[in-house]
């Protein structure tokens, strides 16, 4: 029995452009380096290919500074494909530029039309449920629609909150497995993952939240030891990647694919 919250035959990513450098932030903690951030993406998508999965690499898109964040763009299903509508004005277009590599891969391929918002990162697909952070991208009608979108795919929406102040609901979890959760404290004391197993990222490392569990790898962030000794302590295949110039944009592991 394969596990498709965590076990993947395909992945696609793009690759950073010059305009990376305009790429939308919350805080301005200095300029990305794309050669760097050239390098640590090559590096991530090599640990992909290492697990066998096939790996779309996309080109850089330089009309779209934060186009590197694949994730926020659509939602990937066992069933069929979602394609997101960003609640961020200059994503927007990214979208119908993915949108061929989504119908090349699915038959199956809907459409969030609106009003409503929705970007990828506010969504944890496990092994019960979607769990959807509403957040400042994400919106109650966002949510909404892509509850009547995967209906019929038996798939269950689960509203939940991203906490304030973090982009992403994303950015403060991720699924290690169909029933375990790595996640911030702060997020968690929500209590939103009721039911799971749930590991704390260690206290000061909030940002190792953003982790990806890809077949047998988990792939995380460069630089939260503690987490990494827990998390090899718990029994899982740790990789770490350089994130330093992708955390200067908010971005982190899971932005930089969609997983399918
Ligand atoms: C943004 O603000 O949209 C980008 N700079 C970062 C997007 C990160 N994506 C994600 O967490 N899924």
């Amino acid at each position: 029995m394969t596990d498709p919250t965590i076990e993947f035959t395909r992945a696609i990513t793009r690759r950073p452009g010059q305009s990376i450098t305009e790429g939308l932030r919350a805080q301005d903690t200095g300029t990305p380096d794309l050669s760097r951030m050239l390098d640590a993406h090559a590096h991530y998508v090599a640990t992909l290919k290492q697990t066998g999965a096939e790996v779309i690499e996309l080109p850089p898109l330089e009309a779209y500074p934060d186009a590197v964040f694949v994730e926020d763009t659509a939602l990937c299903l066992p069933q069929g494909a979602v394609l997101m509508r960003p609640g961020a004005p200059s994503r927007m277009g990214e979208v119908a530029a993915m949108a061929p590599t989504i119908r090349e891969v699915y038959d199956d391929v809907r459409e969030i039309r609106g009003p409503g918002h929705i970007e990828g990162g506010d969504i944890l697909v496990t092994g019960k449920e979607i769990l959807v952070g509403r957040s400042d991208r994400t919106d109650a009608d966002g949510v909404a629609e892509l509850t009547r979108v995967v209906a019929d795919w038996e798939h269950k929406v689960r509203e939940v909150v991203t906490p304030p102040g973090v982009l992403h609901f994303k950015t403060d979890c991720s699924l290690l497995d169909a029933n375990t959760i790595l996640s911030t404290k702060r997020l968690d004391a929500s209590g939103c993952f009721d039911g799971y197993r749930v590991l704390h990222v260690a206290d000061g490392e909030e940002a190792a939240a953003n982790s990806i569990r890809f077949n047998q790898f988990v792939l995380a962030p460069a630089g939260f030891p503690r987490t990494v000794e827990m998390l090899r302590a718990q029994g899982y295949d740790v990789v770490e990647i350089d994130n330093a110039d992708c955390a200067k944009l908010d971005g982190g592991m899971s932005c930089l694919s969609l997983r399918l």
